[in-house]
């Protein structure tokens, strides 16, 4: 028997095509991006010890950091000239071994390399950004609408510059990518049960749930085998197996704290949902919540084909879930 499917991928990325989302986080990556390299390491040095003034991070715990800690044993030996340059080099994505090995490195290690570099330029062992840097004009009008955006869209943008930066060989040879340990997740008896006024679609309840809990298995295994997951301003990861891989890898002690949901009548079976809250990173915790918006589309039987996660304009849209 032959029968079609009314989604793919592609068609399923425009659900609820209307959500404004923050367009300010590509823009300004992009003008950062044509800065020179010494530019990029002050600007980031400014707009970090801003916001470290009113919220604090929390680095990852040390075990964690072991995948990186010989390129940072390594840097802390340098003399001043020689840090400067790996610092620029990765700005740069030049190819050199270190900016290789900092590209297999996962997320979350990347951001405590530069959390435990920033620190040590703090206290005078790496080469700090010399006193009295003045910033090129454009590099002061990228600086500005970083301070402009709101806190969630701040440390998007500095993490992703932070991923981007390195070099990222498509060899054969390249590092493999390292594997973050696999996480416990919670005990059934000490998870909690979400609840979205609007919403009593149990594929999105225990969505949130498991990944609340670190449960990435039963959150992966609600979506359909070749279903996909669209992190904001990325591709979407395509397949059960990939979705589970990545929430291994970026997804570990997320506070998913959805609010409202509504759902739109079914196409041929397909339900989409959109569901807007807040999402907190273990990096900042509760002092950064993300105004963020799911986009499901269920399948029909009720698991997952499609979920978008976008970070939103402004807090406004998160109210403006009715259709236009
Ligand atoms: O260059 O449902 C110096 C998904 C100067 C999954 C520096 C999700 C020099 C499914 C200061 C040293 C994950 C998509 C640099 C949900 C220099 C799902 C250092 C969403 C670089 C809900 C800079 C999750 C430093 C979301 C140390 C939206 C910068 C998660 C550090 C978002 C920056 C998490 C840090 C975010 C940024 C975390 C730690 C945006 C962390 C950001």
């Amino acid at each position: 028997m032959e029968f079609s499917m009314p989604f793919t991928t592609e068609s399923a990325q425009s659900i609820f095509s209307d959500t404004r989302i923050a367009t300010v986080v590509p823009k300004t990556i992009a003008q950062f991006n044509q800065l020179k390299a010494e530019d990029q390491l002050a600007l980031i040095w400014f707009a970090f010890t801003e916001m470290g003034k009113t919220i604090t991070i929390a680095a990852p715990g040390a075990a964690n950091m072991l995948f990186a800690q010989n390129v940072l044993d390594q840097i802390k030996q340098m003399p001043a000239a020689e840090q400067t340059q790996v610092m620029c080099d990765l700005a740069n994505h030049a190819d050199t071994p270190i900016c290789r090995t900092y590209g297999s490195l996962t997320m979350n290690i990347k951001l405590g390399f530069w959390n435990q570099l920033g620190e040590w330029m703090e206290q005078g062992i790496v080469a700090p950004i010399p006193k009295g840097y003045q910033l090129s004009s454009k590099a002061r009008s990228v600086l500005k609408a970083i301070e402009a955006a709101d806190p969630g869209q701040q440390i998007t943008i500095l993490r992703n510059i932070v991923v981007g930066m390195g070099f990222d060989s498509e060899d054969l040879d390249r590092p493999q990518k390292v594997v973050d340990p696999v996480v416990v997740p919670t005990e059934l008896a000490n998870r909690t049960q979400v609840k979205i006024e609007g919403l009593t679609h149990s594929t999105v309840l225990s969505y949130i749930d498991n990944m609340n809990a670190n449960d990435f298995e039963a959150a992966s295994n609600l979506f359909v085998a070749n279903g996909a997951l669209q992190p904001p301003f990325q591709k979407p990861i395509i397949g059960r197996e990939s979705i589970l891989r990545y929430m291994r890898e970026e997804c570990m002690g997320l506070k998913l704290i959805p609010a409202q949901g509504v759902v739109e009548s079914p196409e041929e079976g397909y339900t989409p949902i959109k569901v807007t809250g807040k999402v907190q990173t273990p990096w900042f915790g509760s002092s950064v919540g993300m105004n963020i918006v799911w986009r499901f589309l269920l399948d029909p039987e009720g698991k997952i084909f499609f979920v978008a996660i976008d970070l939103l304009a402004s807090p406004r849209e998160l109210l403006t879930l009715v259709r236009r």
